[in-house]
């Protein structure tokens, strides 16, 4: 629930701002938190935003807005063409607030000059998201990743993912497993195939970086000029494979569709989106991964497709209490249009891997 302008004011007067706020609106398509604009009453200043953390999700802000810090100061300082998220502290000091009723809040710059798109649309643009996000594994490939909080474990843990699926089938809860079966079972047919990059990765086959977690398309912000310049929300900053960025990225920027489109017909697998999106990943990565992180990478579009596939349908199945949602059965419909686009991925492989090679 949107809190009334006044409470926001004061709860803004918390932090460190400059100016003075003449306008709060509601903000931005993420599924976890909530976000507001605070635009700024004197033009010299700068606006703000501010989100309130669902912290049922992340229940240790402390040490999650303490990675962000320290990713966030580290980027600034690797002098690439990048830039970086400004954390707003508070009177006292703290990355965040806790408030009486227990909600958590904290506040960042607004980038006013940068756009980004839920659904990207030029190969120019997706090059350059790629870039943006190549850049970012790489210049975090000299920041001790075991130092990092693991703000979700197992985050992107196929297995673990897959057993939540299974438990959500037996529960039952919210009596949907017959709609749903077409799906359920379609995920368990590849579920093996989708556990293969966890495999190397826990015979330490290939290692674990700083990744972001979250490279969906709309995390990555461009200038006017089409050029991209930051990559934000950095909730889920912590250890990772390659594979989770890269994959999570072709995901959301592989097909023109949106993540929930309900015409499957739509969902197609663009080989010029994915040849822009990897020369544009590749090119300042490329020189750091190893050849059996490369050889999974274009795998990792299906993998990525399948998590969130099976994690909408998890909480489809559960009767829709992780991630918000704008209408009945939207769960339903996300799980729907990512486990497609997971057996469409899955079909271009071959195309995907000469791709690569
Ligand atoms: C959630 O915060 P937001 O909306 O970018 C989710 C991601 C999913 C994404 C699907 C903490 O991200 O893992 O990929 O929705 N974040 C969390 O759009 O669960
Ligand atoms: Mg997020």
């Amino acid at each position: 629930m949107l809190k009334k302008a006044l409470e926001i004011e004061n709860l803004l007067a918390q932090f460190e701002l400059k100016g003075s706020i003449k306008d709060i609106r509601g903000f931005g398509s993420g599924h976890i938190n909530d976000t507001f604009k605070a635009t700024n009453a004197e033009v010299d200043q700068p606006d703000y935003l501010l989100q309130r953390i669902n912290h049922q999700v992340f229940p240790d802000v402390g040490p999650m807005m303490n990675n962000i810090l320290r990713v966030t100061e580290h980027l600034k300082k690797a002098r690439s063409e990048y830039t970086s998220m400004t954390i707003v502290p508070t009177h006292a000091g703290e990355l965040y607030l806790k408030e009486k009723d227990g909600n958590y809040w904290r506040v960042y710059i607004f980038m006013n000059e940068l756009v980004s798109y839920d659904v990207v649309e030029t190969p120019e643009q997706i090059y350059e998201g790629g870039k943006a996000f190549g850049s970012f594994l790489r210049d975090l490939s000299d920041f001790p990743a075991e130092t990092l909080f693991p703000t979700l474990p197992n985050f992107h843990h196929v297995p673990m993912r897959v057993r939540n699926l299974q438990q959500a089938v037996k529960d039952d809860k919210a009596k949907r497993v017959k709609k749903a079966n077409h799906l359920i079972r379609f995920a368990l047919e590849v579920a093996e195939e989708m556990c293969r990059i966890q495999t190397l990765g826990d015979a330490g086959k290939i290692p674990l970086r700083v990744t972001h977690n979250d490279t969906k398309f709309n995390n990555v912000m461009l200038d006017q000029s089409g050029k991209g310049r930051c990559v934000i929300d950095l909730d889920t900053v912590m250890p990772g494979y390659v594979h989770f960025d890269f994959g999570d990225a072709v995901r959301t920027s592989v097909s023109s569709a949106p993540e929930d489109e309900p015409d499957l017909q739509k969902i197609q697998v663009d080989l010029k989106r994915f040849q822009a999106f990897a020369e544009g990943y590749l090119a300042p990565s490329r020189d750091i991964l190893s050849p059996l992180e490369l050889k999974f990478l274009p795998l990792s579009g299906a993998m990525l497709a399948y998590i969130m596939g099976i994690r909408f349908l998890t909480d489809f199945l559960q009767g829709d209490v992780y991630y918000k949602t704008h209408f009945t059965d939207h769960n339903f419909q996300r799980a729907t249009a990512q486990l497609d686009l997971t057996r469409k991925l899955l079909e271009r492989l071959p195309d995907l891997s000469q791709v690569i090679k």
